[in-house]
């Protein structure tokens, strides 16, 4: 007996799981059960990592990455740096569905959904306000967006200086201390058809340089899917993890014959053996509902997976490498 439909989901996103399960249980289809789903955590702030209010960039703004991608036709939706709109999933989606391309960034993706009927706002709250002013405190080579002045005149504020962020992810220990930084959403679905989409969405990172893309927009590396095979999506230090493509990586590994999670220690062994620090997970999804996933860089990885054999989501714990 099978348990399609089936959905699985980075971290311990419980209420978007249980969304996207509700879409699929009432015969709608995995692309309507990835954007649902992951809407959800962009309207919680999920983790204060996906959606408004989280992840203030080196100006002080919050911008959402997103991408969506249907394992049937093979194509995609995303948007980079998206400003100003909330949910950046349903951007990407109309990106699918209303466009030839598959990606667009910035301020001009903006233009975009504001013409297909998304509401601009701001995407700052007093919570990534009050994030950023303790960040900007510690960091004076910063102009101070908020206060309104220069940076601080006393210190000598080269390029390099002015981008002290990309300084400190030079820092092993940087990287240790900010681990749950990066907590992006991560979905595969397989509706009652069989046909599988993937999808992330995500605020970034941190304090990041303005213009910034993380590993979640970029197919192959935030999430793959494909319907001879199955899906995958992942979640991490993106500035890494986009180099390997490890979606791409673990969905190839299935075709090969890997079970779920065989493939997904592939992938991201491939990058710890570059990278021993970097932290970063995997869940994978094959074609006849089997799951599993891998994690690097911190003790256990959680996912939730929600499927026909039961009747409530499951959080399934994975210990790391
Ligand atoms: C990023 N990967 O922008 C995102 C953040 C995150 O899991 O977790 N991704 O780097």
């Amino acid at each position: 007996e099978t348990n399609i439909p089936i959905v699985i989901t980075t971290w311990s996103f419980t209420n978007s799981t249980v969304k996207a399960w509700e879409v699929l249980n009432n015969g709608g289809t995995a692309l309507d059960a990835v954007e649902q789903g992951a809407s959800v955590c962009e309207d919680q702030q999920c983790d204060g990592t996906v959606g408004y209010g989280g992840s203030p960039d080196e100006n002080g703004e919050t911008t959402l990455d997103a991408l969506i991608m249907n394992g049937r036709t093979m194509n995609i939706g995303a948007v980079g740096g998206l400003r100003r709109i909330k949910h950046a999933i349903s951007v990407a989606r109309h990106v699918l569905d209303h466009t030839k391309h598959s990606f667009l960034v910035g301020e001009l993706a903006t233009q975009f959904a504001v013409e297909m009927g998304f509401q601009e706002e701001s995407l700052t709250t007093s919570v990534s306000k009050k994030l950023w002013m303790k960040w900007h405190n510690e960091h004076h080579c910063q102009p101070n967006f908020w206060l309104n002045v220069s940076p601080d005149p006393t210190r000598n504020c080269g390029p390099y200086q002015k981008h002290e962020y990309s300084q400190h992810l030079l820092k092993k220990s940087h990287l240790n201390v900010d681990r749950f930084n990066h907590d992006t959403i991560g979905m595969v679905a397989i509706d009652q058809h069989g046909d599988i989409a993937a999808g992330t969405s995500t605020n970034g990172a941190k304090y990041k340089i303005p213009g910034r893309i993380g590993d979640s927009p970029i197919p192959g590396s935030g999430a793959y899917a494909d319907n001879d095979v199955g899906g995958a999506a992942a979640t991490g230090d993106g500035d890494v993890m986009l180099r390997f493509l490890p979606s791409f990586l673990t969905v190839e590994e299935m075709r090969r014959g890997s079970s779920p999670t065989d493939a997904a220690k592939t992938a991201v062994a491939r990058i710890a053996s570059h990278y021993p620090d970097f932290m970063g997970a995997v869940v994978a999804l094959k074609n006849d509902g089997e799951y599993g996933a891998a994690c690097h860089g911190i003790n256990t990885f959680p996912y939730v997976v929600y499927d026909k054999k039961h009747s409530s989501y499951q959080i399934v714990n994975v210990s790391c490498s």
